[in-house]
């Protein structure tokens, strides 16, 4: 009998995904002080629903039962966040054993069902008291706290943890987090005053990133560290050289691979990427690349959708092609379904960007307008269609030759979606709010049985 289709490789690891301050709730219990996604959910206007996450899906409380469903799907791979204000309330400094505690809790639990953790150092959720103190990511400190803090967290759980993330989407907290002229969408939701105040920001954390990626070396010699990305996906709309070309260039310009993955993955800004920014460049002191770009051992995409792009007759080469008006769409206003990104993703950050280590999607997912239906039970078969689309085209890139590891779902359950609140629902499990009770929709039934099958089904 011939292999059934889609299959992946023996020890393949299926995961599922989520994000300290959107599950865990328990804001102010054992000595947790704000992080500015507190403070920015808090101050009216800037969630969408008005709602925080205070409570959350109250994961401080209700891990095992958490840990036991995901068990029960054959989930054998978990990546979470660690809520750096739980560990070091004042930023910096003294340890707060209790927050540690509860991390140490939470993986004796895992560990008990057999599930490996996949341990993301900083999801979003920066202390308050230092954007207070100095405007977090504005100041070149900021690199070094984040890196007294991966210390902290590294030494005390580097024992149970093998797999370690520095830092999730380093694009999205700083170039959401400030805005030049109104402010921005996501916290500390500061307005700053150019455009290379928010570089500045993106290679303060990028500095970050390279000093916590040393400080968990430094502390747990088995690591297998990584830094989380959402690569913008620059896919040619026909396979033809000339546009698989100019996607290639389109994907070194892109503003957030130019200040984040190729700095971290060839240790330079791209040439494109330096002239179309100009002035607004970070500026970069000697040495700091070196540090950015130190070999990593494994590399998380995260991806959702992608930007079509074509050769043109222009000065750049290429030009992006807009989506048009019927185009489709998941539930959220900017998740256009391209399941291609999936394998050009990849193949980009191999070829393009160099990258010669392993690969694991670190995030893939959709809101989708969930119910119940008449049957009581949650049918989201646009959630199954969207992943199994992207699925075989991971799945592609892997035929391929990209060695690609592993596939971490967004999320394990519904949660708090940032500036949409708890309106938009990510999870293979629904969450009803008011009695924290957790439902399996039939998404996560067939996800179970990719597992089962070890292929996309
Ligand atoms: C990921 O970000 C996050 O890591 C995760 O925490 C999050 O829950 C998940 O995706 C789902 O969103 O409002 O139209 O201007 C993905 C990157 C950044 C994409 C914010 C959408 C908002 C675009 N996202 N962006 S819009």
């Amino acid at each position: 009998m011939s292999t059934p289709s889609y299959s992946f490789p023996p020890g393949f690891r299926w995961g599922a995904a989520t994000a300290a301050y959107q599950i865990e709730g328990a804001h102010n219990l054992d000595g947790r002080t704000p992080s500015v996604w507190d403070t920015f959910a808090k101050t009216p206007g800037r969630v969408r629903t008005g709602e925080n996450g205070d409570i959350a899906n109250d994961h401080y409380h209700l891990f095992e039962s958490d840990v036991a469903l995901m068990a029960s799907l054959g989930i054998k791979h978990y990546r979470f966040s660690i809520s750096w204000t739980r560990i070091l309330p004042e930023g910096t400094g003294a340890v707060n054993q209790r927050g540690l505690d509860f991390y140490k809790r939470l993986l004796d639990c895992l560990d008990k069902y057999g599930i490996e953790p996949q341990v993301t150092l900083f999801h979003w959720d920066s202390p308050q008291v230092l954007e207070d103190r100095y405007g977090s990511w504005r100041s070149r400190q900021m690199a070094h706290d984040f890196a007294a803090y991966a210390e902290v967290v590294v030494k005390a759980l580097g024992d149970r943890v093998k797999r370690w993330t520095t830092m999730n989407e380093v694009g999205c907290f700083t170039m959401l987090g400030y805005g030049v002229g109104k402010p921005p969408q996501h916290a500390p939701g500061t307005v700053v005053q150019s455009h290379q105040d928010i570089w500045q920001a993106v290679h303060h954390a990028m500095l970050g990133h390279g000093l916590g990626v040393q400080a968990i070396r430094a502390h747990c010699s088995k690591a297998i560290v990584s830094l989380v990305d959402n690569t913008e996906v620059t896919v040619p709309v026909t396979e033809s050289p000339a546009d698989v070309a100019a996607a290639q260039k389109a994907f070194t310009d892109s503003w957030i691979n130019g200040g984040v993955c190729m700095p971290a993955l060839t240790g330079q800004h791209p040439e494109l990427f330096l002239r179309h920014k100009g002035a607004d460049a970070p500026k970069v002191q000697a040495g700091d690349l070196e540090i950015i770009s130190q070999p990593l051992d494994a590399w998380g995409f995260n991806n959702y959708f992608g930007t079509y792009v074509r050769a043109a007759d222009n000065e750049d080469g290429y030009e992006t092609v807009p989506l048009p008006g019927g185009y489709p769409k998941m539930d959220l206003p900017w998740l256009s379904i391209v399941p291609d990104a999936a394998y050009w993703g990849l193949r980009h950050l191999r070829d393009v960007a160099g990258f010669k280590g392993q690969f694991f999607i670190s995030e893939n997912g959709c809101g989708a307008a969930d119910e119940f239906g008449a049957d009581g039970r949650i049918n989201d078969l646009d959630r199954i269609f969207y992943l199994r689309a992207y699925l075989r085209q991971f799945h592609r890139a892997l035929a391929e030759g990209i060695p690609l590891e592993g596939y971490f779902v967004w999320s394990l359950m519904d949660n708090f979606e940032w500036s949409f609140g708890y309106a938009k629902r990510f999870g293979i499990i629904w969450n009803d709010y008011a009695s924290q009770k957790r439902t399996p929709k039939e998404s996560a039934r067939w996800y179970s049985e990719c597992i089962r099958q070890n292929r996309v089904v």
